[in-house]
């Protein structure tokens, strides 16, 4: 549903309702939030200011909008993933107007960018005074658009989508085509005005290092992720939980006595082994880095090569923020409807693109965000959320608590760019 006149695009309106009383339940477990809130009303630390959110549109995240709302903000906002919109929350952020939201779940790619370039651009065409990112996507399209827009002024040359692998990044080639020709100064004036970013997630923070090693950063930059009530918090016992709540909304699977391993003992892996085992599964630890392999061990799981494991794996969950960690040769060699999903930001850890071109291969849909994947033998594998974040696609993020501190390091660190004496120095 996209209204022109009152600048939102959403799914269903009339999701509003339901979407306001899950907001006013979560406002109760969001102290944190509400608190700042009420610490600088007076304050209102983002009169006249402009953000822009690419996160998650969850009922955690209109929590959010309406605090960086009420504190004086004009909120444009998209969803950081395809499959994460809570189709209620973004209604009622609409229809409250605290935000303007262009998000609903089950996005193309092509619709995944567009979003993000309508959550950039207010009204006047002039872009954010700050980003509120997760993952680094709407960063990276102000970043690479300005590259873009300085190739195409000065040789007419444009982005190349056969130049690139993932399939979000070829979708923003292909857009980038569609909308530098347009209007060649449009990144360049959306990033005019931007003095800060503050950054949700490990991925994120890690694409912002290398901008910044490269030079390549032109913003203030705050790592939101590695503030100890984030990362310690969010990451570890938020995924314990909305780890198990994809999977069983997904599959309805019995837990106990299962065989799961979990590749990457960081945050998000130590989260979720655990979770498992307080379920009563058989835990095994893929690790690459010695110390969280002998923390594993400590715990009491077996560390183990996926290679050593792989035929007898029930439940494989990647949570590493790697590349290539599930391959296509592993998928064929598992077991009869062996469950395969990614808790990891990006959903290059399952190799997608090499089981999509499988010989053979079918694909059958179970419901949205559940698929049986069969091989030619007749033996079939079960990928959740098409390998994006499965406890954003296939259940509700994590719970109100946890994303409590998470979004008061965002709040504050918003404030903090925006402090008229803050000494940060660009990238
Ligand atoms: P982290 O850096 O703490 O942990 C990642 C671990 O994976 C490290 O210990 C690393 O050694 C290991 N690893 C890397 N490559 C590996 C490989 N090839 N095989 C085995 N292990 C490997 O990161 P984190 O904070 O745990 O985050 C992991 C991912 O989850 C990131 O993409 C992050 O953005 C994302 N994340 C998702 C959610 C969510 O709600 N879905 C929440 C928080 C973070
Ligand atoms: N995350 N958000 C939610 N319910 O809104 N759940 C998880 C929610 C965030 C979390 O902070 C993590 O770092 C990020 O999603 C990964 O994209």
């Amino acid at each position: 549903m996209e209204d022109l006149n009152n600048d939102f695009k959403v799914k269903d309106i009339s999701l509003h309702e339901w979407g306001r009383k899950e907001i006013e339940l979560a406002e109760v477990e969001m102290p944190g939030c509400m608190a700042t809130r009420e610490k600088y009303k007076e304050q209102q630390p983002f009169a006249g200011k402009k953000i822009s959110g690419s996160l998650h549109m969850t009922i955690q995240t209109a929590v959010l909008i309406e605090s960086l709302n009420s504190l004086g903000a004009e909120v444009r906002w998209c969803s950081c993933n395809i499959y994460s919109t809570q189709d209620q929350a973004a209604a009622a952020i609409a229809k409250a107007d605290t935000g303007k939201v262009f998000a609903w779940k089950g996005l193309t790619l092509n619709e995944y960018w567009w979003c993000t370039l309508k959550a950039l651009t207010f009204p006047d065409g002039s872009g954010p005074d700050s980003i509120v990112d997760d993952g680094g996507d709407m960063t990276i399209m102000l970043i690479e658009g300005m590259k873009w827009e300085k190739k195409y002024k000065e040789k007419q040359e444009l982005p190349d989508p056969e130049s690139v692998t993932g399939d979000d990044e070829k979708a923003l080639y292909q857009f980038y085509r569609e909308v530098i020709p347009q209007d060649p100064e449009r990144f360049h004036r959306l990033s005019k005005n931007v003095k800060g970013i503050s950054e949700e997630t490990t991925t994120g923070v890690h694409r912002l290092y290398q901008l910044s090693k490269k030079k390549l950063l032109p913003f203030v930059a705050i790592n939101v992720n590695d503030s100890v009530t984030k990362s310690k918090f969010d990451n570890l016992y938020g995924c314990r939980q909305s780890v198990i709540d994809g999977v069983i909304r997904a599959t309805d699977v019995m837990l106990a006595g299962k065989k799961v391993l979990v590749c990457g003992y960081g945050d998000v892996g130590k989260g979720c082994a655990q979770a498992f085992k307080d379920n009563h599964a058989v835990v095994y630890v893929a690790e690459v880095d010695p110390i969280c392999a002998l923390q594993a061990c400590m715990e009491g799981f077996q560390v183990k090569r996926i290679e050593t494991v792989v035929q007898d794996i029930d439940i494989f969950i990647t949570a590493t923020g790697n590349k290539g960690i599930i391959s296509v040769a592993h998928m064929e060699k598992m077991k009869n409807n062996a469950i395969v999903g990614n808790i990891g930001h990006f959903d290059n850890e399952l190799d997608m693109a090499g089981l999509k071109a499988y010989p053979g291969i079918k694909r059958i849909e179970i419901k949205p965000q559940t698929d049986r994947w069969v091989f030619p033998d007749g033996h079939g594998i079960i990928i959740l959320a098409d390998g994006r974040l499965l406890n954003l696609g296939c259940s509700t993020g994590h719970p109100s608590f946890v994303m409590s501190n998470s979004f008061t390091n965002q709040i504050l660190a918003q404030i903090s760019i925006h402090d008229p004496n803050s000494t940060y120095q660009n990238g």
